[in-house]
């Protein structure tokens, strides 16, 4: 039999600028009441053209002051726009807190899905169609952005914040258990409201912290996350944002959603093989490594070569401790959540 000739394979074009995938203003779900949450701080300049931005069929657009300095309260006022509704806040309690102010009100105005949009411009609302359709597609309970699949847009943003969020990406896939996501701190999302209600919203943090943290709670839930691309749109507004703050603060509050996330899905709500890895593989392998650092520091102070039983007694705990937290990880990953805790969205024909 004579050999098949493989057919030449399509030339793999590098992706180019990504696009709107359909027109922002065709309403993706009629019957569908989605309501847009602005976090606002010191974006009076933006603001205008972020309201001007939302499709008209965005049902309600809440517009977070978290005690801004600048005039953007009375410009969204002058605006008097119906299906705007301004929130303020006496004191300022950071991105995430003037988001969960916007959550509690779009639960009371009965919304299916909220969408997190910044005032600051660098969300486009072009992209919204795109970012819901997971979510009315009936495959995730929430949906954000990866700024990660657009190279062009992507040569603008700052190298240290690049590198910042590689690292960031691959310690909030570990603590949220939602391997398939990438840029974590994007902070364009879409929420069903079916989930949101699951959460507790007081748990959510007030800080920069707060996608991470949202993700992590759903992470919890075992609710599923879906990527969209969506290039990242930076302008000249101003930004508050610390790279060393996030790269000393999030670290220790990655580790304490690791726990909680692990402890509640292995050891409270159920018992799995990742249960016995991890019960087994962690003692075995802190015993060796304190173990086998005691020697070490011992055989040093002493200039006594340890014995090789002793070392015998500190490796073999690390290599299978190591192998079976190695092991849970794996059995992590291949247990992410594989379908939507929300059901089908219903949507008028
Ligand atoms: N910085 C800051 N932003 C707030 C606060 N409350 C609400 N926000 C709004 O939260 C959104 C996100 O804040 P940004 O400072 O833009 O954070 P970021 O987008 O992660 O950082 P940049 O990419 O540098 O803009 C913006 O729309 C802010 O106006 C707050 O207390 N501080
Ligand atoms: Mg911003």
């Amino acid at each position: 039999m004579t050999a098949q000739p493989t057919p030449p394979s399509e030339p793999v074009e590098p992706p180019g600028p990504l696009e709107p995938s359909r027109p922002a203003d065709a309403d993706p779900a009629p019957g569908v009441a989605v309501v847009v949450v602005v976090p606002a701080f010191r974006v009076a300049e933006q603001i205008e053209a972020v309201l001007d931005g939302v499709p008209a069929w965005v049902r309600a657009v809440l517009v977070v002051d978290d005690a801004s300095p600048d005039d953007l309260a009375a410009r969204v006022e002058r605006r008097g726009e119906e299906r705007v509704e301004l929130l303020r806040h006496e004191r300022n309690q950071g991105v995430g807190g003037a988001v969960v102010t916007g959550f509690r009100r779009a639960l009371e105005l009965g919304a299916d899905v909220v969408v997190k949009m910044d005032g600051d411009g660098q969300m486009d609302p072009a992209y919204l169609p795109a970012l819901l359709e997971p979510l009315l597609a009936g495959e995730a309970d929430l949906a954000k952005g990866n700024r990660y699949r657009d190279r062009e847009a992507l040569r603008d943003m700052p190298a240290e914040r690049l590198v910042g969020n590689t690292g960031l990406t691959f310690l909030l896939k570990l603590a949220s258990g939602h391997w398939d996501m990438f840029d974590p701190t994007n902070g364009y999302l879409a929420l069903r409201v079916h989930v949101l209600r699951l959460l507790d919203l007081d748990r959510l943090p007030r800080d920069y912290f707060f996608e991470s943290g949202l993700l992590i709670e759903l992470g919890v839930l075992r609710a599923r996350v879906r990527d969209v691309a969506i290039p990242a749109r930076y302008g000249s507004e101003p930004s508050s944002l610390s790279v060393g703050g996030t790269l000393v603060g999030f670290p220790g509050r990655l580790v304490a959603g690791l726990c909680r996330r692990v402890a509640r899905r292995y050891f409270l709500f159920d018992f799995t093989a990742v249960s016995a890895f991890l019960a087994l593989g962690l003692p075995l392998f802190l015993f060796g490594v304190v173990f086998g650092a005691v020697h070490w520091i011992r055989s040093i102070r002493t200039g006594e070569v340890a014995s090789t039983g002793t070392v015998m007694v500190a490796a073999l705990p690390i290599i299978l401790g190591f192998q079976l937290l190695l092991q849970a990880l794996v059995v992590d990953i291949a247990e992410r959540p594989s379908a939507p805790l929300s059901p089908p969205l219903r949507r008028d024909a």
